[in-house]
């Protein structure tokens, strides 16, 4: 246990040993066998793996929750949803660079998080096997919000790169002001799987939907483009119920988001595009490969800055590229044995082990579980036994009318019962 100076417990900074290298590996030497093939089945060697469950890469979305904390206290609906749109944003933006693999949950693998100082806790939960699908929700520790979603994966391997489409949706309640916003996440690319450094793209639509105005946010995560000019750039606008456009957000999810006067960023993106095409004639310069182009975001005058990432730690590139936040998903808090559930990722010995870099222990560990798993998934075909999440059930997700998966006791606190959520989440989560 480290104590700082006045006798105060603190989270780690860093990982307990460096990742080793896996430039003596190659991910398509293991992979082209396997075009076409269903790539949730396919067991990768541990070097492409990071020290993490999936239910934790999960949580990484809770990273900025101060954005939601701040979208609390605003008073006008257009103003929250800059925000909101900001977190939507900021949620994804660790995962730039990272391009080691989470462990697959095992059924009924649960993740418990609670920071008091950031005013929330979160519970999550491998629901289901085949295909995986993880839920997750989190709230505020002063009932101000709710933020839950489920995720299923889809992949796709293309043979140059694997594609994978988070489905499912985010719903976040902000409970003082009524409202609800749901949105679904970009897909995520991971490049050069055949030859060349792995790279991370996140590219799509994302609309949040304000179910209580009628007030709706477009984000065009952008695909890289040939010459990487579009590089991780994110634009977007916020419509009103009458679809008035009332303000343009711009940045890069790797950096930072800005909201400005729909006009004057017209205006300004005219004068500013033409100025780029008399520059881009003197040095005109394909990139392959991993994209090179790192111009930051070009501020337009009268913009208001939404959000900005802190950097990475500084040995971040041999820690599987954490961030700060990331580091300390996995430690295992003093005390937290005693009160943390058995089926905590936490706990999961394969996971410890290649954390501490002990990759053969590693590896037998993760066979162990796995096939252990698959011994009780047949005795559950051959009882006729159906399998039951601990903390979640398949229902409604009332803001969307679509099947969700929901903690089923937070259904209680829409029927009143506060209390009763309190008393819940005190049971299983320590304090
Ligand atoms: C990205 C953020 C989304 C949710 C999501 C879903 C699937 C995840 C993806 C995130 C990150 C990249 C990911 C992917 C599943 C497989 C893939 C972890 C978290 C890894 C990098 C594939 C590695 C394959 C080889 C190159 C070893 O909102």
């Amino acid at each position: 246990i480290k104590l700082q100076h006045n006798g105060v417990w603190q989270r780690r900074k860093t990982l307990p040993v460096p990742m080793i290298s896996r430039s003596d590996y190659s991910v398509w030497g293991i992979l082209k066998k396997c075009v076409g093939m269903d790539l949730t089945k396919i067991t990768m060697p541990i070097v492409f793996n990071e020290p993490l469950s999936f239910l934790q890469r999960m949580s990484e979305y809770m990273q900025h929750t101060h954005l939601i904390h701040k979208a609390c206290t605003l008073s006008d609906s257009i103003a929250r949803m800059e925000v909101v749109a900001a977190f939507a944003v900021s949620s994804v933006a660790s995962q730039l660079d990272r391009t080691g693999k989470p462990f697959n949950p095992l059924l009924g693998e649960t993740y418990e998080l609670t920071r008091e100082a950031e005013r929330y806790r979160l519970i999550s939960e491998q629901v289901s096997h085949h295909p995986p699908v993880s839920a997750f929700h989190a709230q505020s520790l002063e009932q101000e919000f709710e933020f839950y979603g489920s995720l299923y994966p889809k992949l796709k391997f293309w043979g140059k790169s694997v594609e994978a489409e988070p489905k499912g949706v985010m719903t976040l309640e902000l409970l003082k002001h009524k409202e609800a916003y749901t949105w679904t996440n970009p897909f995520c690319c991971v490049h050069n799987i055949i030859m060349g450094k792995l790279w991370i793209e996140q590219y799509g639509t994302v609309e949040i939907e304000n179910h209580h105005t009628g007030d709706k946010c477009v984000l065009n995560f952008k695909a890289c483009g040939m010459f990487g000019k579009e590089l991780h750039k994110v634009e977007g606008y916020i419509q009103d119920k009458s679809k008035n456009k009332r303000r343009v957000l711009y940045g890069k999810w790797t950096e930072c988001m800005y909201s400005a006067d729909p006009e004057m960023y017209e205006v300004n993106k005219k004068k500013r595009d033409t100025k780029m095409r008399t520059q881009e004639q003197c040095a005109e310069e394909e990139i392959e490969g991993v994209p090179e182009v790192q111009e930051t975001v070009a501020v337009i005058p009268g913009s208001t800055l939404l959000w900005r990432i802190a950097p990475r730690p500084r040995d971040s590139e041999q820690m599987y590229n954490f961030t700060s936040f990331t580091m300390t998903l996995n430690e295992l808090e003093p005390g937290m044995e005693r009160l943390l559930a058995p089926t905590d990722c936490r706990l999961r010995p394969d996971l410890r082990a290649m954390e501490n870099g002990e990759l053969d222990t590693a590896h037998v560990e993760k066979d162990r579980l796995e096939q252990k798993q698959r011994v009780a998934h047949k005795e559950r075909l051959k009882d006729e036994e159906e399998w039951l999440p601990r903390w979640f059930r398949l229902g409604t997700n009332r803001h969307t009318g679509a099947q969700d998966w929901q903690l089923w006791f937070a259904l209680l606190l829409h029927s009143d019962s506060e209390v009763i959520l309190i008393f819940c989440f005190n049971a299983i989560l320590p304090t």
